[in-house]
C-alpha cells in the first residue's frame, strides 16, 4: 500500500530531517505534502528527483493524509492535528502538546512499540533526551528492574532549533574575536535574559516551573515513567546546554532492583535494538556527540558498577537529537503503522 503523507514544519530542522528519512528510508509514499507557515511557503525542496513546493499549513490541507508529521511547535499542533484527526490522518507529533494526555501513546519504538495501535488518532514522538535514554535502559529494566535514575544531561544547541545553531556559530567567532558575544536566542527565546552559549555551559533548557525543575527536567522525569509504563521509577534530572551543534550527551546513574554482572548488562546492551556499546576504556574508546552525528543509532559505554551502591551502574548514552531524538523516531513509528495497514 502507498500513502499521502503530510510533513507539517517541513522548512523547520526537525521537518528537513524526516523528509532526508523519508527518501532514504524508501517509505511507500503516494503523495507527499509539505506544509509550513505562510512564511516559508513556497519554498521548493528536493525529494526524490523532484521538487516539492510548500505549503502552507491549514485546518483543511490534510484532505486525503494517512500520516501526518508534525513539528511545527506546539500551537501549531494544538491547532491543526484535531482537523488532520477529523480527516482521517494518523498524526505522529513531534511536539510536547498531548505526550501527557492520557489518550495519547507515548512510543519509542524500541520500548513500547505495542501502544501504537492504541492511538486514537495521535501518537506522540518524546522528547528527545527521553527518548536516547528509556531506548538504552530498557533491556536493563526488563532484565533487572529499575528503581531509580539521576541523570545529567549535556545537550546540543540544535536542539532549540536552526537560531541556536547560528547563534553558536556567531559567538564563538566574536569571542575569538575578542568582541561581546551578545547573546540574543539561549536559554530561551521568549524569556528577557540571554546568556552567552559559545565557550559555555547553560544550566537551563525551556522554562523553569515553580517546583525549581526546568520543564526539560520534568519532561525526562514524566515521560520516562509514561514510556516505560511504570510510575514507580525515580527520576531526577538536571539538564545543561552545551556549544555543541549535534548529539545529546548523557551521565546516567541508574539503580538497579536486582543484582546484576556488568559483563551481562555490556551484553544486553550490545544486543539491545537501536543500541549500539562503545565502551573501551583501554584504547579511550566512548561515545561521542561528534561520532554520533548523523547516525540512527543510540550510542552507550561507560558502563561501570557504582562505588558507592553496588546494585548501581554509570553509563554515559549519546545520540542525534534531530534523529532518534526526533526525526527519526517519529519515522520509525510511522514505518510500523505502514507495515500494519
Ligand atoms: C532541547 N529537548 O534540546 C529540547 C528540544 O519537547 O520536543 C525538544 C523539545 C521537545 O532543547
Amino acid at each position: 500500500k502507498l500513502f499521502n503523507i503530510a510533513v507539517v514544519g517541513a522548512t523547520g530542522a526537525v521537518g528537513e530531517q524526516i523528509i532526508r528519512l523519508l527518501e532514504q528510508r524508501n517509505f511507500p509514499i503516494k503523495e507527499l505534502k509539505l506544509l509550513s507557515s505562510a512564511r516559508s511557503a513556497g519554498v521548493k525542496i528536493p525529494f526524490k528527483g523532484q521538487e516539492v513546493t510548500v505549503q502552507e499549513a491549514t485546518p483543511d490541507s490534510f484532505e486525503g493524509v494517512d500520516i501526518a508529521l508534525f513539528s511545527a511547535g506546539g500551537d501549531v499542533t494544538k491547532a491543526l492535528a484535531p482537523h488532520a484527526v477529523n480527516a482521517g490522518a494518523i498524526c505522529i507529533d513531534n511536539t510536547s502538546a498531548y505526550r501527557m494526555d492520557p489518550d495519547t501513546p507515548l512510543v519509542v519504538p524500541e520500548v513500547n512499540v505495542d501502544k501504537i495501535n492504541e492511538h486514537k488518532g495521535i501518537i506522540a514522538n518524546p522528547n528527545c533526551s527521553t527518548i536516547q535514554m528509556v531506548a538504552t535502559l530498557k533491556p536493563l529494566y526488563d532484565r533487572y528492574g529499575i528503581s531509580r535514575i539521576i541523570v545529567s544531561t549535556y545537550q546540543a544547541v540544535s536542539g532549540a532549533g536552526a537560531k541556536a545553531i547560528h547563534e553558536m556559530l556567531r559567538q564563538s567567532k566574536e569571542v575569538l574575536a575578542g568582541n561581546d558575544a551578545n547573546p540574543d536566542i539561549l536559554p530561551v527565546g521568549s524569556l528577557p535574559v540571554k546568556h552567552q552559549i559559545a565557550f559555555n555551559a547553560i544550566p537551563q533548557i525551556d522554562k523553569f516551573l515553580d517546583n525549581g525543575f526546568t520543564n526539560e527536567e520534568m519532561k525526562m522525569i514524566l515521560e520516562t515513567k509514561k514510556i516505560m509504563g511504570d510510575e514507580s521509577i525515580e527520576v531526577t534530572a538536571t539538564c545543561v546546554r552545551i556549544p555543541v551543534v549535534y548529539g545529546h550527551s548523557e551521565s546516567v546513574y541508574v539503580e538497579l532492583k536486582e543484582d546484576f554482572d556488568v559483563e551481562e548488562v555490556k551484553t544486553l546492551l550490545a544486543d539491545a535494538p537501536g543500541i549500539v556499546l562503545v565502551d573501551n576504556p583501554a584504547e579511550q574508546q566512548y561515545p561521542l556527540a561528534t561520532d554520533a552525528a548523523g547516525k540512527l543509532e543510540t550510542f552507550v559505554g561507560r558502563v561501570r558498577r557504582d562505588l558507592s551502591n553496588p546494585k548501581a551502574l554509570n553509563m554515559w548514552i549519546v545520540s542525534d537529537n534531530l534523529l532518534k531524538g526526533a526525526a527519526w523516531n517519529a519515522v520509525q513509528i510511522a514505518e510500523y503503522i505502514a507495515i500494519e495497514q
